[in-house]
């Protein structure tokens, strides 16, 4: 009897975590050509209302947007779509490609 039960909650827990895994938010990021701040606030207040858009980031001087997203909701290719009805071309970057903030200088990090 006492082994049922914890078969029960067992089940209870895997399937408490694979509903969690369906509503996983995934992050991508992608190189977008904007030139000022207007092509900054016209993807800031589209992008964010797409659906399955959880969460973005643009940076002008990287030249790149990062979208947190439900993939249950959207996906990368419906993602690029939201870009190219506001007339951007999308261009998914893989992570090693990311310029992060604090890698593009090179102070204290002298390579001779
Ligand atoms: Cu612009």
């Amino acid at each position: 009897m006492k082994k049922l039960l914890v078969i029960a909650l067992m089940a209870f827990v895997i399937n408490a975590y694979a509903d969690d895994k369906k509503k996983k938010v995934a992050e991508v990021t992608y190189k977008v050509e904007m030139d000022c701040q207007s092509c900054v606030n016209k993807i800031t207040k589209n992008i964010a209302f797409e659906k399955g858009v959880k969460d973005l980031k643009v940076d002008m001087e990287g030249q790149t947007v990062t979208v947190k997203y439900r993939d249950d909701k959207t996906n990368k290719e419906e993602l690029v779509k939201a870009f190219e009805k506001l007339d951007f071309k999308a261009e998914e970057l893989k992570e090693d490609e990311v310029v992060k903030p604090k890698e593009k200088c090179c102070e204290g990090h002298h390579h001779h």
